[in-house]
């Protein structure tokens, strides 16, 4: 283990020597020091005191503040400002990279679905996780939904009740009620995240797996297409970016590990979406598909009821329609 990680762990126990942890890794107590150094020039403010080496209470955003105490086995890399972070987790797949988090406090060229635009100024929760599953690709859906679910729960932490809007959409209102005029024009709810999931697979394994997810944190509205919202616009305050990132990954992890089966990953995702039971239309390569939304099947098809029988869309736009009666 190297002596950065080692003593990022041993900070989230409390104070700790410079002698001791030079003891313990048998390294020089100039190895930590200069580790201690690294991580305050990261922005982890790292005290020192007369116990030792003490974390600092409110830790920054940051690759050492998202890692301290991270129970996740991703490694962070993180950049002021990047294009994409999709792109960068891509140039460290091709460079045999697995288990890294890439996170950006800004995006100048951030991607959607389809190459849409995705508006990231600083301020939000911009990160791309490469894996290297061992599952065939055919699966790797599993993972856009397992994302989602993730992203909810990291949203619902922070005090914004989102839900899931097939494929992966993250929206809040809209569903749930009328009284916010969030689904007047059928979108489901305000855009508040999304995910961008890309990956290169061999017949019979993923090769890798790159899982974008953007989730406006501390924006602004204004700044935001018209039908999107942000953490703060809908808590009126601050959201810490540190825990929200920890969490998604945390929850994204314990995950990933079930993706072999896939009923937890689909029992979580239909907790959490706002889809299921509405009236759709979905935009498939082929044509639009209308109907009733009743299941999710692995891995991450969309079961709609249509006047010509049962359908499963599995890539697409999909719009909530009003029910009759609305
Ligand atoms: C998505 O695409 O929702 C996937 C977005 C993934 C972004 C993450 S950020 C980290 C990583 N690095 C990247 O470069 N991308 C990923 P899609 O479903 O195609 O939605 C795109 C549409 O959402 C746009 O056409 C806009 O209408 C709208 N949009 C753009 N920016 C937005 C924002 N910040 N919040 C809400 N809606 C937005």
């Amino acid at each position: 283990m190297n002596t950065r990680r080692a003593l990022l762990d041993a900070l989230a126990d409390g104070p700790v020597s410079g002698p001791a942890l030079a003891a313990d890794l048998d390294v020089s107590r100039a190895a930590v020091w200069k580790a201690v150094e690294a991580l305050r020039e990261e922005g982890f403010a790292v005290e020192s005191t007369a116990d030792g080496y003490v974390a600092p209470a409110d830790p920054a955003y940051c690759a050492a503040g998202i890692e301290f105490e991270l129970d996740a086995p991703y490694v962070v890399e993180y950049h002021d400002s990047l294009p994409s972070t999709n792109d960068r987790a891509r140039e460290l797949a091709a460079e045999g990279a697995e288990d890294v988090v890439v996170v950006a406090d800004e995006q100048t060229g951030g991607r959607g679905r389809l190459d849409r635009e995705w508006v990231a100024p600083s301020g939000g929760v911009w990160l791309s996780l490469l894996t290297r599953p061992t599952v065939p690709p055919a699966r790797a859906p599993l993972f856009t939904l397992a994302a989602a679910v993730a992203t909810v729960d990291a949203c619902r932490e922070a005090g914004v009740e989102a839900h899931i809007k097939w494929p992966n959409d993250v929206l809040v209102g809209g569903d749930e009620g009328s009284d916010d005029g969030g689904d007047a024009d059928g979108r489901g709810g305000r855009k508040l995240a999304g995910i961008l999931t890309e990956m290169e697979g061999e017949a019979d394994r993923v090769s890798w797996l790159v899982v974008g997810i953007g989730i406006n944190a501390n924006i602004d509205r204004r700044t935001l297409p018209a039908d999107a919202t942000s953490l703060r616009a809908e808590t009126g305050a601050d959201v810490d970016r540190r825990r929200i990132a920890a969490t998604l990954l945390e929850r994204f992890a314990t995950l990933a590990e079930t993706a072999d089966r896939s009923d937890r990953i689909l029992a979580a995702w239909r907790d959490r979406a706002s889809t299921l039971g509405r009236r759709v239309r979905v935009e498939t390569p082929s044509g639009p598909v209308v109907g009733t939304a009743v299941d999710v099947e692995s891995p991450g098809a969309l079961v709609i009821d249509t006047d010509d029988g049962t359908q499963r869309v599995y890539a697409g736009d999909c719009e909530h329609l009003r029910d009759a009666g609305d």
